[in-house]
């Protein structure tokens, strides 16, 4: 975090923009498991925002099949963009809780609003970089990061006021695995630093970080953490809606947040995609917590 700021949680009960459900419990499961008073321990200021500022989407059934649960989707994410900028007018760090990874749209938005040049640092196994036209599944959680380029449909790129949001120039994503090919073709189009598991397998990943800590912060003031469970090994965090194999171990995970602790850089973050529905007891929920500690600066010595 850049200044110890009381940080505001954000519990984001939704899951309509991922293709299972089960995501919408995560923010209860992180709770139960810990993360306010290991977060206090630290001796941070923490205040839980109750969920009651997030519409009642139960009746909303739009929806088609180049974007799923549009609707509900998109009012989630308007209210939102809009709770989060209260919390950061009102000097507070934002964390986003979720839920699935469409949370984003409305809490990068939130943050590019406050923040002249916004860096991204996005941390999951996937690019969440399609569009309606290039997304195999029609699963808006995998269209959140370019919709915050102002790619895709009005409906998500005019969150939060209409067109891009971030500089492709200012975006790291580190430890993608799974990209699609129109994720690929975009990576490359707009320069995007992408650091994949081969090049944390490489380079390791206190390499990778420094690196990825430099592109989002070099040129900008203020740094969004998108944090997506699934970045992690399945081994470690089964609790996921998609995971894939071949991810970050337990050791990586924590360095990154360590190393994102040291470099003071972040002034708002999500944590997404706990799945207690998929989870193998609290495995994934606790190992939310705990990296979340070491964000918030808890070290071995
Ligand atoms: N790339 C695939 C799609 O767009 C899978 C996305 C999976 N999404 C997440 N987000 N969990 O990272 O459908
Ligand atoms: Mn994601
Ligand atoms: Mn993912
Ligand atoms: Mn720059």
């Amino acid at each position: 975090m850049k200044e110890q700021l009381p940080i505001t949680i954000l519990p984001v009960p939704f899951d309509w923009g991922a293709g299972r459900r089960g995501a919408a419990a995560g923010p209860e499961a992180v709770l139960q498991a810990g993360l306010i008073r290991r977060l206090q321990k630290l001796g941070c200021r923490v205040q839980l925002r109750s969920d009651d500022y997030l519409p009642n989407t139960d009746a909303d059934r739009r929806t088609s099949a180049k974007l799923k649960h549009w609707g509900r989707v998109q009012a989630m994410n308007e209210a939102l963009a809009l709770e989060a900028a209260a919390a950061m007018r009102a000097g507070t760090f934002p964390l986003a809780i979720g839920g699935d990874h469409s949370l984003a749209i409305g809490t990068v938005a939130a943050a590019a609003k406050a923040r002249r040049r916004l860096g991204v640092l996005w941390i999951d196994a996937h690019g969440d970089l399609n569009t309606p036209q290039t997304s195999p599944s029609g699963n808006i959680h995998g269209m959140s990061l370019a919709a915050l380029l102002g790619l895709g449909d009005p409906r998500f790129t005019g969150i939060g006021g209409p067109g891009a949001k971030l500089n492709p120039g200012h975006i790291a994503l580190v430890g993608a695995r799974e990209l699609d090919v129109g994720e690929k073709e975009l990576i490359r189009e707009l320069g995007i630093a992408c650091f994949t598991m081969h090049d944390i397998d490489r380079y390791g990943m206190a390499r990778v970080m420094e690196n990825a800590i430099r592109v989002v912060s070099e040129g900008t003031d203020g740094v969004h953490l998108s944090f997506d469970i699934d970045s992690v090994d399945p081994g470690e965090a089964p609790g996921t809606g998609t995971p894939v194999r071949g991810g970050l171990n337990y050791r990586e995970a924590h360095l990154a947040m360590e190393m994102l602790h040291e470099a003071a850089i972040v002034t708002s973050a999500d944590l997404v995609e706990v799945n207690p529905l998929l989870d193998n007891g609290q495995r994934t929920a606790r190992l939310a917590v705990e990296l979340a500690a070491s964000f918030a600066g808890e070290r071995i010595l």
